[in-house]
């Protein structure tokens, strides 16, 4: 008889809570699309877990780490929900006092978000208003409908759970059995209300936010100019073997890493780049003064810091874009700096080193389309920054909108209070794509074959080693440029067996590949690759 009364109880808790953010979706919708309280605050939590349970989802979830983080959320919502309408019944106004707590810390979460827009805070405002309404009306008809069950038990002796409730109105003799009706019907029937309506308007609300946002016909319109230079793909750049990588990875099989839980849609129309920090004078940049510039084509191959030895966090792409440098230029680096920090409109940072934006030698551009067409969401549309020899997190900010003169000194970047170095170079690298472990080789004629990169130096030599045999040249394909990975492969006369083969490189300094094992974090993964293979 209690339990149920706290178990409804919980219930009213979670269907407040779902009116709160259904009314909070459909606002968010009308007035301020940033103002959604769920993503803001899954982006908040992303932002404030450590880094070893980040590494825990990643390995555990894969790809759908995101996916557990929201459902982590909404199990914890709803929690929080149920013990708002069990406080509420307990002690009025207790379950209010949790919502627009709840609340309040969303609206923070919104308004601390780096692109927060003025009205940011309304919807979740508004829904935190609704959701206490809708608590007070359920738990006040869930208290009368006890008040008057107890006071009908009450009147029947040897009931226990009578004993020390309280008074209900009227008079105890005489208990109207059809007031607890009445109470009882009106809270099922404001609870499924509640319940309906808040289903329909916030998944509503959702599913018409994201049908109606137009910036997919903005980028599908965008016509860029063509370049003045292309990259001369030489003859002899591409091997044709099954298992072996493409030359260039399709946008689409592009590996993608990032802190967004919400790709950001930019209008290039309303884009813009703000220079800042240490110039002579701080300029702005529209996206069509960038692209005014003069686009180029540039062939990079861009590597993650969490690439683990073997692994397919690295892909090329050829981009079109502005030097950075020009930009910089333009602004006036004054003496002193060495650092730039670019941020991305989620807030992201990045902190590369000035000479490696400013030396004439280094292709470091803002690109605005990778492969024949513009950059994709979630590579950074409009304008992401690339920067050859330098891992993606510490040079390759995505949705960039700002770039900070300064010191390494004075400023920090997003990853370096979280583990990571706050300067990051790639460390070449060399990688077995075919045959694979989990694939059984057919005995005779192979080829053993893979990629290798150096980016700004370029790969001199990759070698490999079958069942710890001596190291042997591999033949390696033409060199677009030094900051695109070549491909490389060995012939090899499989035998029935199990094989061990092992691969490294030298770049064009003349340095071989690090042997040693070392782990992505701070600065990045070394080792030899090696790999087990069946041959049946
Ligand atoms: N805005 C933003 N830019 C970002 C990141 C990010 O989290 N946010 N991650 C960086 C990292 S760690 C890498 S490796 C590259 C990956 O770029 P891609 O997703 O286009 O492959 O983007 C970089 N740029
Ligand atoms: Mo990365």
């Amino acid at each position: 008889m209690r339990a149920r009364f706290w178990f409804l109880a919980a219930l009213a808790g979670v269907v407040s809570a779902g009116v709160l953010l259904a009314v909070a979706e459909l606002f968010a919708l009308l007035v301020a699309r940033d103002g959604s309280p769920v993503l803001a605050v899954g982006s908040f939590v992303i932002d404030i877990v450590p880094r070893w349970a980040k590494e825990f989802a990643i390995e555990v979830f894969g790809a759908n780490d995101k996916l557990f983080l929201l459902a982590s959320i909404g199990l914890a919502v709803v929690v929080a929900a149920a013990l708002a309408g069990v406080l509420q019944l307990w002690r009025r106004p207790l379950g209010d006092v949790l919502l627009v707590l709840a609340g309040a810390l969303a609206v923070a979460a919104i308004v601390t978000r780096a692109a927060a827009t003025p009205l940011a805070w309304l919807p979740t405002v508004l829904g935190t208003a609704a959701g206490v309404v809708v608590l007070e009306l359920l738990v006040r008809r869930l208290a009368r409908w006890r008040a008057d069950a107890r006071g009908a038990a009450a009147a029947t002796p040897g009931d226990p759970s009578a004993s020390d409730a309280p008074r209900a109105s009227g008079p105890a003799s005489a208990p109207d059995s059809s007031c607890a009706s009445v109470d009882r019907r009106g809270f099922f029937v404001l609870t499924a209300a509640a319940a309906l309506g808040a289903a329909v308007v916030g998944v509503g609300s959702r599913v018409v936010a994201v049908a109606t946002s137009s910036i997919d016909g903005i980028r599908e319109a965008l016509k860029l100019p063509s370049p003045r230079s292309t990259v001369t793909v030489p003859e002899g750049a591409e091997f044709d073997i099954e298992g072996l990588s493409s030359l260039y990875t399709s946008n689409a099989d592009f590996y993608r890493v990032d802190t967004a839980l919400t790709v950001p849609e930019i209008d290039p129309a309303t884009w813009s780049l703000r220079v800042t920090g240490m110039v002579d004078e701080e300029i702005t940049l529209t996206f069509q003064q960038l692209i005014d510039l003069g686009l180029d084509e540039y062939s990079v191959t861009l590597t993650c810091v969490s690439n683990e030895v073997g692994g397919g966090l690295v892909g090329s792409a050829k981009w079109l874009g502005v030097p950075v440098r020009t930009v910089l230029e333009k602004a006036g680096v004054q003496q002193g700096a060495d650092m730039v920090l670019s941020t991305s409109i989620d807030g992201f940072t990045a902190s590369t080193p000035l000479t490696s934006l400013t030396d004439e030698g280094i292709d470091a551009i803002f690109a605005v389309a990778m492969n024949g067409e513009p950059l994709p969401f979630e590579h950074g549309f409009p304008v992401r920054m690339v920067v050859p020899g330098l891992y993606g997190y510490v040079s390759a900010t995505k949705w960039v909108v700002e770039l900070k003169v300064t010191t390494f000194a004075d400023d920090e970047a997003y990853w370096t209070p979280r583990g990571y170095s706050a300067e990051a170079p790639i460390k070449f690298s060399s990688r077995i794509d075919t045959p694979r472990v989990d694939k059984q080789v057919p005995a005779g004629p192979t080829k053993i074959a893979g990629m290798a990169w150096a980016q700004t130096v370029g790969i001199e030599r990759v070698e490999v080693s079958i069942d710890n045999g001596e190291w042997q040249p591999a033949t390696l394909s033409a060199p677009v440029n030094e900051d695109t990975w070549v491909q490389w492969f060995v012939d090899w006369e499989a035998t029935t067996g199990t094989h061990y083969l092992a691969v490294r490189a030298v770049n064009k300094a003349g340095e071989l590949q690090v042997q040693e094992r070392a782990p992505i974090a701070p600065d990045g993964s070394t080792g030899w690759q090696s790999t087990l293979v069946t041959v049946v």
